[in-house]
């Protein structure tokens, strides 16, 4: 059967239960009255799957027709998110599934909620990969993504008496419909051993003999388009021994050992580090890196490429985007394709390299930069090493030629570090070798250009660019937000799914009070919910009266959720204190979602002492119905699909300089919610498209953080000199949140007394008086609604297919392949 006769499941209802009882009794093994709901929700989702599945293999099929130039996105995570939601988008076949669940006695959502999300990703970098991919389907770019297929996501955060607890996240354990192995394309993986040289025919040629290797096996996971017919791909890699391996140790008799061979192979997949910005320089995770890269470049040279395709042209077919630098040993592995098995020589190798690599930078914090040492990549990646140090030679030669005598330049930009240790600097590697390096919003691309990259940009002007990020409005409007969405597609059309600019058309509606009304009727009932589920899936209860104040996002001290929390303390003391009446308080709940890095000891006590106020000023009866704090367990996509829609106000309050972006922002202001924010990442771009009026802008800005810190910031100066600051501390430190144990939070008083790298206390003030305006804008619930429409109407620009177009116009440079 040819690829283009694939039938198309019937979109009846009548020819849905047909398929669907079908998935039930052949797929399942089970008849309807035996089944269990895993087992209906199985069935379900490969019914779904079905509906996609001509598309698939019509968009494969193309490929090959086509040849036109794909993107393939190198990312060590993508963050999902459930699925079956999505599929049921794309497909358009959510009415006739619930009607025929229906028929069948079976509600559609229940069986939704049954869905374990893939968390194959920490947070923003691999939520926006997801979001990435997404729209690069939904736009009809040819893209592959290329990942991990950990077997245990990013950890489920459990709270025990209020300290975070981490729990495996057995994702897979209960059937996984979305993905296909294909062990038969698998490839082979070498590490360790050692390099030979020898003379061939008068040349010099080296070759890597590892020392043991792994098998690869890609699991293919169907991302489609928004009902366009195309279904691209995200090959996801999991490891295996390979049977040579095992083959070897067997025949020696040791069975024992031959498993624990097989053991160690598995392992690179196994886990998804959980630390977010703070590298641990772990082997086993520079393994996963090399794992997936190395594993990619095969596949996509060897399997995606016709088998007569000249390498020459790699660079019209393909360019690599590197999401971070933990793809960026993809960069040597090339050379050493093209130089040790190819036979180039090597300034056609990398003539040709340093036109197929891309590199996005998500950060700008220094500790967050990731090196490796050259012992340990001497160790796993001989060959690696050495052409990593060729093409460091060759690019300080360079330097050296267009700086001369300045040396000191020459060890600020060698991709070798020698203090503390020698290492390799993978963000300077990546920018030697990549045609393009990226920063994530206008701020933060000035600020790689300006500070933490400034010696590259002068070297190479015409490198660095900027891309802010952006989020898919098919999941984190369109389907978070059923009843915005209806609102807007009642009054634009439903144009804006695929199109987000179009928001701007609701502008004029945010000055009729009937469309605010309606608006806010929107919000009240995603508040509730939000409350509803609260209640069952964390046994919190929340007043849906109140405002919803909702600060979500990786616990991390330049995010600076203690500010957020000294917020709320010192709303508390001045009540405690009869500063403050408790009537005149605005009824607010404060929401926080969070997870720390489990080595992140900062990070845990920050969540222990979140916990501990919520537990003591949500049982004060002076502040019932006034200020409560919840703090559901487990944030994840799922929960922000919930948690996102119902919000009134959007916390982005990191220290200006610190976040690249933000992504969490960009779904809130999208959502009608009105963001407090400092002057940081693309809350700078929320605020000049928003309007300064509907934007609570406070703090220090970039330049005024880094005078400040030059010229010796004082935390205890800020302390002595303000009550409320003053009082919210000593509460802390006097044991009022811990039993009166003054030791269990100690440190984070101490740390911010007499460090606090990030400016806590040197924005409170600030903070405190943004908030204030906070309550007399909320207290207009008309001109606040109104407010919240203009985000909405105004926030069109963070679509991320506006990114993607960004990206293909001045880095991609592919073009658009419809299929049908
Ligand atoms: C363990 C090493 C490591 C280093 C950096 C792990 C993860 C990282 C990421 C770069 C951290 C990250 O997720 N950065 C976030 O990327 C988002 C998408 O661009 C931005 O919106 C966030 O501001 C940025 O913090």
């Amino acid at each position: 059967m040819a690829d283009d006769q694939i039938a198309t499941p019937e979109h009846t209802v009548d020819g849905f239960v047909q398929d669907f009882l079908r998935e039930l009794t052949f797929g399942q093994g089970v008849t309807l009255e035996r089944s269990s709901s895993n087992d209906q929700y199985l069935a379900l989702a490969r019914t779904v799957r079905g509906h996609l599945m001509s598309r698939w293999l019509r968009t494969l099929q193309h490929q090959r027709e086509v040849q036109a130039k794909s993107v393939a996105y190198l990312s060590a995570e993508f963050l999902l998110g459930r699925q079956l939601n999505n599929a049921l988008l794309a497909t358009d076949l959510e009415e006739v599934v619930e009607e025929g669940l229906g028929r069948l006695g079976i509600e559609l959502t229940s069986l939704r909620s049954l869905e374990k999300e893939p968390g194959l990703g920490n947070g923003g970098l691999g939520r926006l990969a997801a979001c990435f991919i997404d729209s690069l389907a939904t736009m009809n770019i040819p893209t592959i993504g290329y990942g991990i297929r950990y077997e245990y996501g990013i950890f489920r955060q459990t709270f025990v008496d209020g300290w975070q607890v981490e729990k495996p996240d057995s994702w897979l354990e209960l059937g996984s419909p979305w993905e296909f192995p294909h062990p038969e394309h698998a490839v082979t993986i070498g590490f360790g051993g050692h390099t030979e040289t020898a003379t061939v025919d008068g040349r010099l040629t080296t070759t890597w003999v590892p020392a043991w290797q792994v098998r690869a096996v890609p699991y293919n996971y169907m991302v489609p388009g928004y009902r366009n017919g195309r279904v691209n791909t995200l090959r996801l890699w999991s490891a295996s021994a390979t049977e040579s391996f095992d083959l070897q140790i067997f025949n020696s008799g040791d069975y024992t050992a031959s498993v624990r061979a097989q053991t160690a192979a598995e392992n690179i997949s196994k886990v998804l580090y959980p630390e977010d910005s703070t590298p641990q320089g772990k082997e086993l995770r520079l393994q996963q890196q090399y794992f997936f890269a190395a594993a990619s470049l095969k596949d996509f040279i060897d399997t995606v490429l016709p088998a007569d395709f000249d390498l020459h042209g790699l660079d019209e077919r393909i360019i690599f985007q590197l999401n971070d630098t933990h793809p960026v040993i993809a960069i040597p592995e090339l050379m050493r394709i093209l130089l040790d098995e190819k036979g180039w020589d090597w300034d056609e190798a990398w003539a040709l390299t340093q036109k197929c690599f891309a590199y996005t930078c998500h950060t700008l914090l220094p500790e967050a930069l990731e090196v490796w040492s050259v012992e340990l990549l001497g160790r796993l990646l001989p060959r690696h090493l050495e052409i990593i140090y060729r093409i460091n030679e060759e690019f300080l030669d360079e330097v050296r030629l267009a700086f001369p005598d300045d040396e000191l330049r020459v060890r600020r930009m060698s991709i070798i570090a020698e203090h503390p240790e020698r290492a390799v600097r993978m963000a300077h590697l990546a920018t030697v070798a990549g045609q393009k390096v990226n920063g994530v919003a206008e701020l933060h691309s000035q600020l790689l250009r300006d500070k933490v990259l400034s010696d590259f940009s002068e070297f190479y002007p015409d490198k660095f660019t900027n891309v802010t990020n952006g989020v898919t409005p098919r999941r984190f409007v369109r389907l978070a937000n059923p009843r915005l969405s209806g609102l807007i597609t009642e009054a634009i059309g439903d144009g804006w799914v695929t199109d987000l600019d179009r928001l701007r058309e609701l502008e004029p509606l945010a000055e009729d009070p009937e469309f605010r009304r309606r608006f806010r009727e929107v919000k009240a009932a995603n508040k509730t919910r939000l409350v509803d589920l609260l209640k069952v899936r964390d046994g919190i209860e929340i007043a849906p009266e109140a405002m919803l104040d909702v600060m979500v996002k990786r616990l991390h001290e330049y995010k600076r959720q203690t500010l957020k929390l000294l917020h709320v303390v010192a709303l508390y003391d001045g009540v405690r204190r009869g500063e403050i009446r408790a009537e005149d308080l605005t009824p607010r709940t404060v929401a926080f979602g969070a997870k720390a890095a489990p080595g992140y000891k900062m990070a845990k006590q920050t969540i222990g002492l979140i916990n501990a106020v919520g537990r003591t000023i949500n049982a004060d009866p002076a502040l019932q119905g006034r200020l409560r704090i919840a703090f559901p367990a487990n944030y994840n996509v799922t929960l922000a699909e919930r948690l996102i829609p119902a919000a009134d106000l959007s916390e982005q309050i990191s220290l200006a300089g610190k976040e690249a972006s933000g992504t969490g922002n960009m779904k809130f202001a999208l959502n009608g919610a009105l963001t407090i924010g400092t002057d940081d990442g693309a809350n700078v771009e929320i605020r000049q498209l928003v309007g300064d009026d509907h934007f609570f802008l406070f703090g220090l800005t970039e330049p005024e953080v880094s005078d400040l810190v030059e010229h010796g910031y004082r935390p205890t100066a800020f302390y002595e000199s303000n009550a409320q600051l003053r009082h919210a501390l000593d509460l802390i430190a006097s044991g009022a949140f811990s039993g009166g144990d003054r030791r269990t939070f100690e440190p984070i008083v101490s740390n911010l007394l007499y460090e606090d790298r990030f400016l806590v206390l040197a924005d409170f003030a600030a903070y405190l008086e943004a908030q204030t305006r906070v309550e007399a804008a909320y207290a207009d619930a008309d001109a606040w609604s109104r407010s919240a429409v203009l985000n909405v109407a105004r926030s069109g620009f963070f679509s991320s297919d506006r990114s993607m177009r960004d990206y293909l116009d001045h880095i991609w440079h592919a073009q658009p392949v419809p299929v049908a």
